[in-house]
């Protein structure tokens, strides 16, 4: 007898440049117009980018207090996401958030939720690695202030059981860090989801900007067979305001391959059926992580943050 493969209807939706002088209101009607084309494909799950709702405003000089006060979202959902919750619900999608966070005690994340069909909060995360600084630099072409204005995440990278699949989920500069996808896959993650707004001139150095797309997709591919799991990212790109972010939203197999990517830098909606059967090959054999890891050897991974001196 042959059993039903188990398959999820995964789409990603990426979002064209959201300016300072956008409305929640507008990414909003924006957002719903992407989840009814994600139907129209198929789609029961849907992947928005990080900080979807407004511009990607670390890029800003700015005290925490304007910030908090211009871009933080103080409920979840509010009275601008609220049609959001309505439009999944009445969809029946399921969906991926990224949005900045102010707690009711007054501490700043920056957050994505996992939403169900029925338009509830599964799951929270907090990113983690913080990417950029936290001074002023005038001399700098923009700013990277995520370490200004957020805490590092508390809530650690739990997985959520949703719409027959376990789901987990990371913020952006997470994506690059092989930890992330490895702690979600010791609990048996299935699918693995972000958002991403990654500016194409990194100012730290005069790094070429095809290596900001190549170590993008190399860091989604290597995380997705290593772990035998599904990688759906959605980018927020193009120029907000002038100030450019790469594209190339992505959804990436078990085997490593890219199935979708975004052919432009405005709202787009990518597609697949993901078969969850996939993983289990690689999850049985060449990462079989019970038969195969040695974590006995792995201790300096969780004893230091930095490099340093050889082990004895
Ligand atoms: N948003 C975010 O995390 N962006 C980073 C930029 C790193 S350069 C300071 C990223 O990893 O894409």
């Amino acid at each position: 007898m042959t059993s039903k493969k188990r398959t999820l209807g995964l789409a990603v939706a990426q979002m064209g440049p959201v300016h300072l002088a956008d409305d929640r209101l507008a990414a909003v009607r924006r957002m719903i117009e992407l989840m009814r084309d994600a139907k129209s494909r198929g789609a029961e799950f849907v992947v928005f980018p990080e900080l979807a709702l407004t511009t990607f405003f670390p890029r800003y000089w700015m005290t925490e207090e304007q910030a908090q006060e211009r871009f933080f979202e103080k409920t979840m959902p509010g009275p601008a996401t609220q049609p959001l919750f309505d439009e999944a619900r009445a969809l029946g999608l399921g969906f991926y958030l990224g949005f900045a966070e102010l707690t009711p005690q007054g501490r700043p994340f920056n957050t994505s939720i996992i939403v169900g069909p029925d338009g509830s909060i599964l799951g929270k995360y907090r990113k983690i690695h913080l990417p950029g600084h936290s001074d002023h630099k005038p001399d700098a072409p923009f700013q990277h202030l995520e370490k200004k204005f957020f805490d590092v995440g508390d809530l650690g990278f739990r997985v959520f059981d949703t719409q027959g699949v376990r789901m987990g989920m990371c913020l952006c500069n997470d994506r690059r860090w092989p930890e992330t996808y490895r702690v979600m896959a010791l609990q048996s993650a299935e699918i693995v989801v972000l958002g991403y707004n990654t500016p194409s001139v990194n100012i730290h150095w005069n790094e070429p900007v095809h290596l900001r797309t190549t170590t993008h997709l190399l860091s989604l591919q290597a995380s997705a067979y290593q772990n035998g799991i599904w990688v759906a990212a959605a980018a927020k790109c193009g120029a907000e305001d002038g100030f450019h972010m790469i594209g190339s939203s992505a959804i990436v197999a078990p085997t490593g391959e890219i199935v979708a990517r975004s052919l432009t830098e405005e709202d787009e909606v990518i597609a697949v059926r993901a078969d969850l059967s996939l993983g289990e090959f690689f999850r049985e054999h060449v990462f079989n992580f019970a038969k195969h890891r040695r974590p006995e050897h792995y201790r300096l991974i969780v004893e230091r943050t930095g490099a340093g001196e050889p082990i004895a």
